[in-house]
């Protein structure tokens, strides 16, 4: 396929990756917005989708879509092994033992809430623990405030520093309680883009036998993820963030702790045998997926996965890093704008303020440029207290952007400073 005329944005190779044939993959990408060359750089709220996916889900609905494990007829057995399939990938995507360890959900918010409810709901009692970190996203604040509300146990925050590191000691100190039942934390943080230790914090939380849950929004299409080696007892993250398709989520979990947990909903296809005096439940994974899933969503991650993985997400993870480091000397030259979150350890965004100008402001300015950002809290309103700013403006990168496109953001934002003098 050849990349669009309209394709004004010249693209370069980087990393070893032949960015002009990555683009040419992604249809959405060869459009002008407002007069002028698309420059899409909201990728950490959602990624675009390469022809791949879209392929794959309209051959679905085009040649054998039927709903899964129910037919004998051929449809049923086609839709029903190419979503098992999909669900191999998911297990092979992150090292987990078995694909009974592998939940389809509807995003990250509902894996996380899954576990709050089921896990949270049948350990955790009155005067027991959660911890989690100041910079989570509320999808890992808000269920586990439901489940404190419910049983009386409380929430407990380790903080961060003004760079936006986590203060390692003082999660260690907060677990050293003996009433912490489960840790959550982030992996990369959407709001300060700080990758966070997450193998130390799980040994940490471990050393206390307490069990973890690690938030993969962010870091699913940044970071090769090994939850075997990382040894979490659930990872959750959304489809959406890496090339596929919204609507679908995943959960893993460690199959011990999956199997002694109760269902989250009933319905259809998480039962054994169901009377009206009782009912057994299905084996893992069923057993979390009451109703019809979204069948041709988890084709289409299957299908997102196996395009990541062709174009190796070490190759994708340098590439993303020259250009956050390229953004981030080039930003700094802006008067007035200041980037929050500056860990040593960083991924993939750059948020930031620029003195005297309302995030909104930039975002509206950027998108009459054809630049596509995101400006608000982030669904880290804690974050946003924690500098004490309304919202921040943040520029998120993907594997098909351009050192061009940073070029490109960094002049309208220049625009954005000479229309407010
Ligand atoms: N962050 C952003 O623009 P869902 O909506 O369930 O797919 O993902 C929720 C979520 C959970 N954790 C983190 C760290 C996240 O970044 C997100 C989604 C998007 O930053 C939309 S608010």
């Amino acid at each position: 396929m050849s990349a669009s005329p309209t394709l004004a944005i010249a693209p370069t190779a980087s990393a070893g990756l032949d960015l002009a044939r990555i683009r040419a993959e992604f249809p959405i990408l060869r459009q002008r917005v407002h007069g002028k060359p698309l420059v899409y750089l909201d990728n950490a709220a959602s990624a675009q989708r390469p022809k791949a996916v879209i392929d794959a889900i309209s051959e679905c609905y085009s040649t054998y879509y039927a709903n899964i494990h129910r037919g004998v007829h051929l449809l049923s057995e086609r839709s029903t092994a190419a979503y098992e399939g999909a669900r191999e990938k998911v297990r092979a995507f992150l090292n987990a033992a078995s694909v009974q360890e592998i939940i389809f959900t509807r995003n990250t918010t509902e894996s996380i809430n899954l576990v709050a409810s089921s896990f949270g709901g049948s350990t955790v009692k009155t005067g027991d623990e959660i911890v989690i970190t100041g910079m989570e996203h509320h999808s890992n604040i808000v269920p586990w405030q439901l489940l404190c509300e419910r049983t009386g146990a409380r929430l407990k925050v380790a903080p961060f520093t003004d760079a936006g590191e986590l203060i390692l000691d003082e999660y260690e100190r907060l677990l050293d309680s003996g009433r912490v039942k489960l840790a959550a934390f982030v992996h990369l943080s959407n709001a300060l883009g700080t990758l966070n230790p997450v193998q130390r914090m799980i040994e940490l939380a471990h050393a206390r036998g307490i069990p973890t849950l690690v938030d993969g929004a962010q870091s699913i299409p940044h970071v090769a993820v090994d939850v075997r080696a990382l040894d979490c007892e659930f990872y959750a993250f959304s489809s959406h963030k890496i090339y596929g398709p919204s609507g679908v989520g995943v959960l893993y979990g460690k199959q011990a702790l999956l199997e002694a947990m109760p269902p989250y909903q009933g319905g259809g296809d998480m039962i054994r045998l169901v009377t009206f005096e009782k009912t057994e439940y299905a084996d893992l994974p069923n057993k979390f997926e009451a109703g019809t899933p979204n069948i041709a969503g988890v084709i289409g991650l299957g299908a997102a996965l196996d395009w990541v993985n062709a174009i190796g997400l070490d190759a994708v993870a340098a590439h993303e890093h020259e250009l956050l480091d390229y953004a981030t000397a080039q930003l700094q030259e802006i008067p007035g704008l200041k980037i929050m979150g500056t860990a040593r350890d960083k991924a993939a965004l750059a948020a930031f303020t620029i003195q005297g100008i309302h995030p909104h402001d930039i975002g509206t300015i950027l998108d009459r440029e054809g630049v596509a950002i995101r400006a608000g809290h982030h669904c880290a309103q804690p974050v946003m207290q924690r500098y004490g700013v309304p919202a921040t403006a943040r520029a998120s990168f993907a594997v098909y952007n351009t050192r061009d496109e940073v070029d490109a953001l960094v002049k309208a934002l220049w625009k954005v400073k000479e229309l407010f003098e």
